[in-house]
């Protein structure tokens, strides 16, 4: 198993489209394992594979207060279920320190694949419905903070780009 760097905003790598996974082998696996490790490393509650550099369709995620329920989503898909918008702030290992009010479909259909290769569904709300539809966003080379205005957007960007000069020395 392996920590990974976590790529964070405004690194254009992030709005790379990641590939689908097209055979649930061990290298896959070995991968979850990591994303997991990562994820569990840096205190988030969800992992796109964008977010360490790996363009395949992969989300890892551990909603649970133990931290001891991880799960796994291979090519997910997900279709929203209301019109009815939902209201959260939300937060990313790549934006790290700044939470903003997000909207989006309160209820979803998830399809995704799990570590055995198997199709599975589920239907979400509350804040797995939040998460997946954040995660999935990465997939597709989308940030919470393209819902922000763009005065929000750029705030962040110009402070976090500051963080990245001063840790650089
Ligand atoms: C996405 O986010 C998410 O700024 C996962 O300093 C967020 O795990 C889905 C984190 C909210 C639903 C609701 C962020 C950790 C973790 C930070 C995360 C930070 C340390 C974010
Ligand atoms: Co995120």
């Amino acid at each position: 198993m392996a920590i990974h760097e976590i790529l964070e905003f405004p690194d254009p790598r992030l709005r790379t489209i990641a590939k689908s996974v097209d055979e649930v082998n061990d290298e896959v696996r070995s991968l979850l394992d990591d994303m997991l490790e990562t994820m569990y490393d840096a205190g988030g509650i969800g992992l796109a594979a964008t977010q360490i550099n790996v363009h395949q369709r992969i989300v890892v995620m551990d909603l649970s207060e133990e931290r001891n329920e991880p799960r796994v989503f291979i090519n997910p898909e997900v279709t929203p279920l209301t019109e009815e918008g939902h209201t959260y702030q939300e937060g990313c290992l790549s934006v790290p320190g700044f939470y903003e009010d997000v909207i989006r479909p309160e209820r979803c259909l998830i399809k995704a694949t799990d570590r055995d290769g198997k199709p599975f569904e589920e239907q979400a709300t509350g804040l797995l419905a939040v998460c997946i539809q954040h995660e999935l966003d990465h997939l597709n080379g989308k940030l919470f903070v393209d819902y922000l205005s763009n005065m929000k957007r750029d705030r962040i960007r110009k402070k976090l780009e500051k963080e990245h000069k001063r840790r650089a020395g």
